[in-house]
C-alpha cells in the first residue's frame, strides 16, 4: 500500500525557523526548509570557496561535470576549515541526532553547482543501496543553499511522503516539487526521500549548494575518510569533527584491536602481528 499524500490532498510545508515544525514536516512529508541557517557571512565564505575550488580544480584538469554544465565538488573535509566548521554547528546535531541518532556520521560532503543549462538528474533515494523498506531513515542529509533556491534554477526536486512509501516504486517527474527557499537556508531530508538536483533553467543563475550526507554509525559512509582525509587536517582538527567521520569506537565497531579502546582513533604504528608463543614475531 502507498501511502504517499500529494500536493493535491493536504498544504505541503513552507520555510520555517521553528524547528519543531520542521520535525513535524520531515515525519510527514519527508522534508523541510529551515530558514537562516547560516548567516549571511557564513553563505558569502562557503560560496566564494566553492566557486574558487571549482575553478582551481578546472584549472588542474579535475573538476567533475555531471553532464555539462553541472560540477559537483567532492570531499570538502580537504578543501578549507569553513566546510569543517559548518560540520559542528549545532544546527547539525539537532536536526541529524533526531533523525538519525545522536552518534551520526558524516556520509560525504560535496557541492553541486547547479548551472544554467544543467539537466535534471535522475530522481533517487540516498539510501537507495539498502535493499529493503526501512521504518526510520538510516540516512539524511542537508543541502545548504548558498543561493537562493528556486523551481527555476535547479532548486531540489523531491517527492513529497514518498520515504513513507515501502514499496518504494519508481518515481515520475511529473509527481515531483521544487525546493524553494532564500540563500541561507537548509533544505533537511530523509535519505528514504526520493529527489534529485532540478534542472537549471534561467538564462545566468548559477545555483551553489553544500550537500552534507549523515548516516547512523553502523552505515558504511560514502567518503571513506580514513583513506581520504589529508593527515594533516587528521592530526589536527578537533576531536570533535573526527567523531563525526568515524574516527571512534562505536558499539565495537571500527576497532583498530581491542573493543575496549576508547577516545579517538588513530591510524596503528606498529599493528600487532603474528607471534610465537614466547611473544616474538613470527613472519606474516
Ligand atoms: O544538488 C541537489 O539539488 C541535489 C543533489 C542530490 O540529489 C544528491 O547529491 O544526491
Amino acid at each position: 500500500m502507498t501511502v504517499l499524500q500529494t500536493a493535491g490532498t493536504a498544504p505541503l510545508p513552507g520555510p520555517t525557523r521553528d524547528l519543531e515544525q520542521a520535525f513535524a514536516d520531515l515525519e510527514r512529508w519527508g522534508y523541510a526548509v529551515v530558514l537562516d541557517a547560516m548567516s549571511p557571512a557564513t553563505v558569502a565564505t562557503l560560496r566564494a570557496r566553492v566557486i574558487e575550488q571549482a575553478a582551481g580544480e578546472d584549472a588542474r584538469g579535475v573538476g567533475f561535470h555531471d553532464g555539462k554544465a553541472n560540477q559537483r565538488i567532492w570531499m570538502l573535509p580537504n578543501k578549507g576549515r569553513v566546510f569543517r566548521d559548518l560540520m559542528l554547528d549545532p544546527l547539525v546535531e539537532t536536526m541529524m541526532g533526531r533523525l538519525l541518532g545522536k552518534d551520526f556520521l558524516l556520509s560525504s560532503l560535496t557541492a553541486n553547482i547547479a548551472r544554467p543549462g544543467g539537466v535534471p538528474m535522475y530522481l533517487h533515494a540516498d539510501q537507495g543501496y539498502v535493499d529493503f523498506w526501512t521504518p526510520r531513515p538510516l540516512v539524511a542529509n542537508i543541502a545548504w543553499m548558498l543561493d537562493d533556491f528556486t523551481d527555476a534554477n535547479g532548486g531540489t526536486r523531491l517527492v513529497p511522503g514518498s520515504h513513507r512509501d515501502p514499496e518504494r516504486r519508481d518515481y515520475d517527474p511529473g509527481e515531483t516539487i521544487a525546493a524553494e527557499g532564500p540563500a541561507g537556508a537548509a533544505l533537511i531530508f530523509d535519505g528514504r526521500l526520493i529527489h534529485g538536483t532540478g534542472a537549471n533553467r534561467t538564462e545566468s543563475q548559477h545555483r551553489h549548494a553544500i550537500l552534507s550526507n549523515h548516516c547512523r554509525p553502523f552505515v558504511r559512509q560514502q567518503e571513506n575518510y580514513f583513506l581520504g582525509l589529508d593527515p594533516a587536517i587528521r592530526r589536527s582538527e578537533r576531536g570533535e569533527f573526527l567523531r563525526r567521520l568515524g574516527f571512534w569506537i562505536w558499539a565495537g565497531l571500527g576497532r583498530t584491536n581491542t573493543p575496549g579502546e576508547k577516545g579517538p582513533l588513530e591510524p596503528l604504528a606498529a599493528p600487532l602481528g603474528a607471534l610465537d608463543g614466547e611473544g616474538g614475531p613470527l613472519p606474516g
